[in-house]
Parts: structure tokens; sequence; C-alpha cells
């Protein structure tokens, strides 16, 4: 595509799923040409501190009075969607996560058009922003408003898209565009050395990453790694951090398992960590896609997940991993025995994981959002 974009990106700065897939969007559309404008309320995580001549960042700072108890964010969210639309001429909004994104984003939009501005608006769900949150009564009328006001919506899966249907009974299309991954970041990495380190006995190494959320069932993965590491010398990486952390400390000390595992905290390179671990655990009870097992499997580590929402999308059960019911820790640590302890197996396993995740590799879906905009600005005038 040849004509070069100003796109604004609304998202949450985080290192949780939404924040990172809106942030490598960004850099891969700013790699291509187009001008990117991230609005959101902190620098975003995965963004890189360094100077990149077509990506600019625009803080969202709510206004604190006595008066407020709650800093209304997505007035001034609207306030700073407008002031970059006019003066930095975007063509297009994307804002990731419905919530409160969509809302701000449509009324943006609304104001710019009686100033005969045209800013088309492309709202991404993301998961819990359907799943969870927006199902909440006190916010669900003005969710559904807001998706069927943005001029495009898309699903990160087929699973999440069914679930927007079948809750909030939309009539508006929902284009699904899968998750994605820039293999130039993510593969994996020669660092026998560093697997040394934490596993010098050659023990096997098992790895979680997420926001230690409840639906993340992080106990799941200690209780399964308790039953694996009686079987097999292994070790159990964690990375993240959030609400949860604390109780699954307690959790491991109570299971006298603190010599075998160790809570790493947030990484920005979690790729370093999925290059030397042999299973990546993800016991959700809700994930509307799985970026994280998604970026495990690219780095050629096969996945023992649940079989809910969209991750059946992406782990295929007896190929790249296991699928297991909720909350079932037995057949996740027998599933991981079984292939841990079978190096033939295992090695096949790993290179399906890599194939499946080339499947959804950047250069593939980055496509579709483009065409999505181009269409989005043809389309869609004052
Ligand atoms: O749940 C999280 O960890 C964060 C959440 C978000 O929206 O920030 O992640 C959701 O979006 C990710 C990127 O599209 C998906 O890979 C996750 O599956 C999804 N999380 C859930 O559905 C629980």
């Amino acid at each position: 595509m040849d004509k070069k974009l100003s796109i604004g990106i609304v998202c949450y700065p985080t290192f949780g799923g939404s924040g990172v897939v809106a942030t490598e969007l960004g850099m891969a559309l700013a790699a291509k040409g187009h001008n990117i404008h991230f609005i959101s309320y902190r620098h975003p995580e995965r963004l890189s501190g360094q100077f990149q001549a077509n990506i600019s960042v625009h803080e969202v700072r709510p206004q604190h009075y006595p008066l407020f108890e709650f800093p209304p964010y997505e007035l001034t969210l609207i306030g700073k969607i407008l002031e970059v639309a006019r003066f930095e001429k975007l063509d297009v909004l994307h804002v990731h996560y419905a919530i409160p994104h969509a809302f701000s984003g449509y009324n943006a939009r609304q104001i710019l058009a009686s100033e005969g501005i045209s800013l088309p608006v492309i709202t991404t769900l993301h998961g819990t922003d359907v799943t969870l949150v927006g199902k909440d009564r006190s916010v669900a009328p003005v969710v559904k408003y807001s998706m069927e006001q943005s001029d495009y919506l898309t699903a990160v899966s087929h699973f999440l898209k069914e679930e927007t249907y079948s809750y909030f009974n939309i009539s508006k299309e929902i284009h699904v565009i899968h998750n994605f991954i820039d293999f130039g970041k993510f593969s994996k990495k020669e660092f026998g050395h560093f697997k040394t380190s934490i596993a010098p006995n050659g023990e096997k190494l098992l790895v979680h990453v997420s926001n230690f959320r409840k639906v993340k069932r992080v106990q799941d993965v200690i209780r399964s790694f308790e039953i694996v590491s009686k079987a097999l010398p292994s070790k159990l990486l964690l990375v993240g951090d959030g609400p949860e952390r604390s109780k699954m400390e307690s959790l491991c000390r109570e299971l006298k398992l603190c010599d075998q595992i160790r809570f790493i905290g947030k990484l920005s390179a979690v790729e370093d960590i999925l290059s030397i671990s042999d299973l990546f655990l993800l016991p959700s009870e809700t994930e509307s896609f799985g970026l994280a097992a998604l970026e495990a499997m690219a780095c050629e580590c096969p996945v023992i997940s649940t079989n809910i929402g969209g991750l059946p999308e992406i782990n295929i059960h007896g190929v790249t991993g296991y699928l297991t019911d909720v909350g079932d820790v037995e057949a996740m640590a027998k599933h991981a025995i079984d292939l841990l302890k079978n190096p033939v197996l295992h090695a096949e396993f790993r290179k399906n994981a890599y194939g499946r995740a080339q499947e959804f590799s950047l250069d593939k879906i980055l496509p579709f959002y483009e065409a999505l905009y181009i269409k989005a600005v043809q389309e869609v005038a004052v």
C-alpha cells in the first residue's frame, strides 16, 4: 500500500495484552512509513524509549480538583484525541479495548464532525472488555452503543466475535483479525549459559507469563508444577506481576516449593525467558486469544493451556501442546510429564509450535489492519 496515513492509536500503556498488541501494531505501521500517534495515560511499556521519527506519544492527564473523587478520564481523553486529530491531521483513529476508549473515540468523532472534520473510528475488542468488565450492567449499554457507533469493529478471535454477538446482540459486522507475532523480536535465542545458571542440573524449565489477575488461575500453574516436580527434576519461572502475586508467593511457601519456583516480576524481554523454557502453562479461566501462548510458541516452546475462549484457535491439542479443562491440574501435569519425559515428542512439539506461530506472523496480519484503515478513510466522510 502506497498511501501513508496519520493514525491515532488509543491504548492502555501496560504490559497486559491489549496494550502490547496496540504498541506492536503501531511500531510495525511506523516501520512501514505511517505516522503513528499513541494516545495513552502513560508512555506504552512495549515502546522502547528511543526516538523514532514517525512515532509520537501523547499522554492523557486527567484533571485533579477537590470536587472530583474520580477524575474524569474519558473527558480528558476526548480532549486529547481532538487536539491530536486537529493538529496532527489524523486520517483514522484506532482504539484498543472498548472501555472507555470506544466511547471516547465516538464522542471525539462527533465533535470533529460538527467542525467538518472526518475521523473514522476503528475499535478492536480484546477480551475482558467484552467477556468480563463490559458485561457489568453498569456499563453494558454504553459499551454496546459505542461498539455500534464505531465505523469498524474488530475482534482478536472468532470466539470473541461470537461472544460479543451473543451477549450484546449487536448487528454490526465484526471483523476477526487475530493477534500477531513479530518474528524480528520473538524467536528462539541461544541462551545456553542463561539456562545453565537457572537449571544447573539439567532440570526442565516450565514457565508462565501473565498479569497475575484472578482469571489467569496462577494457582493452577503452581499446583500442576507441584505434581510435575515430583515426577522429574524441574523448575518453574513465573513472569509478571499483579493482584494475585503475593497470594501465589504464600502458596509456594505453603507447598515448600520455594527452591524450585522463581518469581521474576515484569520483563520487557519475555522472549529471553521463553527461549530457554521447555513448556509454557496457561490455565486461564477466560482468554479471548492468549497472546502469551503465541509468544511462547514463536520461541519454540510448546503450550499446555485450558480449552476455553480463543485458545483452541492457536494451540492445537496433541500437536503444538495440549488443551485441558479449566481447573484440571492433574491433566495439565500428566500431559507435562509425558511430554517432558519424551525427548522425541518434545522436539516435534517444539517444531510444530513454531510452525503454527508462523501462521500468525506480523507480515500476514498487518495487511488486514492496513486494508481496514484505507477502507475507513475512503468510505467515511463527514
Ligand atoms: O487479560 C489480560 O491479560 C489483558 C487483556 C487486555 O485486554 O489487556 O488481554 C486480552 O487481550 C489480549 C490481546 O488481544 C489477549 O491475548 C488476551 O487473551 C485477552 N485476555 C483475556 O481475554 C482474559
